[in-house]
């Protein structure tokens, strides 16, 4: 038995600013990510004040999936995709962010990328933020730390809606919301909030009114959405990176329980619609002043999501003398910098490789919530070779994702999890995220591209292309 039920939605996933390229294209704005600069291997990216004549910026043309779109749609129906999941450039529909009219010629682009999408039996899934927020609002408002923001994307998601409601079912409101709890890490909150934390300010603090605001976006969302057709499916979306205790030292196991406060801030406030009682002793403990008006427990309650969705790449681990005395978080137990599992490989990323983590945490999701659960990004980052003959032979991504798919089927098939659906990430080359690189790719079908921006952007199909072609064809009892 396969233990996927009918209809599951095998699909691939991407995003926007790391694919589309016209970043300037049909009237749309610059979004926060467009002035993030190439990385290359092992030196990070680098935030500029405005485009810089001269400097590199690998999102401008990204894939050139806008002037590209039919044909690689006609190559995600040859793979047999039920579901694809992007986003939807926030600045291609307000171009600041704060017009009271949206931009008709960016509407009409993602109403041709659906059409084409169904057309070929393909169902659109839609985060409404990833990592897109306008420029303008970042600069003039000061992004998410203004509550400002939150009229405004409540705006924004309304028109997505309205205009996309007969299109779209399964909708998402910002992308790992929660990545940007590392407040160590400037590339999550800018580019999740258009948040940069001064020098003199308390970052955590920053953080959660930011956090604060979105939150509330996201529950005006979800609330407009369901007005406006309540078969709309609107989810949260959040990084989840299950956090191992070292040793059964119970001081490692406690330790591990509050790091996992990272993880499960956002989906516990946007699943439940209150703030969760450590947070609040936290806000208490530490004397965050965090500004919040008598009418927001009543919006955060009436804005809960109907489903959840989240990425899933790695686990990590935490040891007890590794957590900051004074905040009782964990300092940094991201990769490479985590300690290491000496059970698990790694990504040439230093990103470990834990199918069985992927089970352990559809049940711990799945046992807190009580919600379908959607897993919309997983994938495994590697250098691909391309043969002399052209083709490209990622025996290594196949094994990693037909471990991962096998354990979903044992969280389904033993466990009982309601999972709804699987979009591997960047199931076509893009630009990757947090390198900045071309050269750290996901996908099933290879573009050539590289870290400078050379190549004919021409697009093949890897060998995991026809692996995962068979997988959907036989609803997961092929690996
Ligand atoms: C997630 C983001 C994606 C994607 C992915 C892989 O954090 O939601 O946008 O990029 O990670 O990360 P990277 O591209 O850095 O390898």
């Amino acid at each position: 038995m396969s233990g996927f039920p009918e209809g599951f939605l095998w699909g691939g996933a991407v995003a926007a600013h790391q694919f589309e390229g016209g970043w300037d294209a049909g009237g749309k704005g610059p979004n926060v990510v467009d002035v993030l600069t190439a990385g290359a291997h092992g030196v990070p990216r680098r935030l500029t004040d405005s485009v810089e004549p001269g400097t590199f910026y690998p999102n401008h043309e990204a894939i050139d999936f806008y002037h590209r779109f039919r044909s690689d749609i006609a190559l995600f129906a040859e793979l047999g995709l039920r579901c694809f999941r992007t986003s939807i450039s926030w600045a291609r529909i307000f171009p600041r962010g704060d017009e009271t009219e949206p931009n008709e010629e960016g509407l009409a682009f993602y109403d041709a990328v659906f059409d084409e999408l169904i057309a070929h039996g393909i169902a659109p899934v839609i985060t409404l933020s990833h990592f897109e927020l306008p420029l303008h609002l970042a600069r003039e408002y000061g992004g998410f730390r203004n509550r400002a923001l939150v009229e405004l994307f409540a705006r924004f998601a309304e028109v997505c809606f309205r205009r996309y409601r007969h299109k779209v079912r399964y909708w998402m409101t910002f992308n790992e919301i929660n990545n940007q709890m590392d407040t160590d890490n400037w590339l999550f909150l800018w580019t999740n909030s258009g948040v940069l934390v001064g020098p003199e300010e308390n970052a955590r603090e920053v953080m959660f009114q930011t956090a604060h605001h979105e939150l509330l976006a996201s529950a005006r969302a979800v609330a407009i959405g369901h007005a406006i057709d309540p078969d709309l499916q609107i989810g949260a979306m959040v990084s989840h990176v299950p956090i191992y205790p070292f040793s059964c030292d119970p001081q490692d196991v406690m330790a591990a329980q509050i790091a996992m406060r990272q993880r499960f801030f956002f989906p516990d406030v946007q699943v439940r619609g209150a703030y969760p009682a450590y947070a609040l002793k936290e806000f208490e403990r530490e004397g965050y002043r965090i500004a919040m008006d008598p009418q927001d427990a009543q919006i955060l309650a009436a804005g809960t999501v109907d489903y959840l969705g989240f990425s899933y790449y790695m686990s990590t681990v935490v040891k007890a003398d590794a957590v900051n005395e004074n905040t009782g978080e964990s300092v940094d137990f991201t990769l490479p910098n985590g300690v290491p599992n000496p059970y698990l490989t790694a990504s040439d990323w230093g990103w470990q490789i834990d199918p069985v983590g992927l089970r352990y945490t559809l049940n711990t999701l799945s046992e807190r919530y009580q919600l379908p659960l959607f897993i919309v990004e997983n994938g495994f980052g590697a250098v691909d070779v391309v043969a002399d003959d052209g083709t490209i032979d990622d025996a290594e991504r196949i094994d990693y994702l037909r471990a991962h798919i096998e354990a979903m089927r044992d969280a389904i098939d033993q466990d009982g999890v309601d999972l709804i659906g699987y979009t591997p990430w960047g199931i076509i080359d893009l630009v990757s995220f947090t390198t900045g690189e071309m050269r750290k790719r996901y996908g099933m079908i290879h573009v050539d591209r590289d870290n400078e921006g050379h190549g004919t952007l021409a697009r093949t199909r890897k060998r995991s292309f026809g692996w995962y072609r068979d997988v959907i064809a036989a609803n997961g009892a092929a690996l």
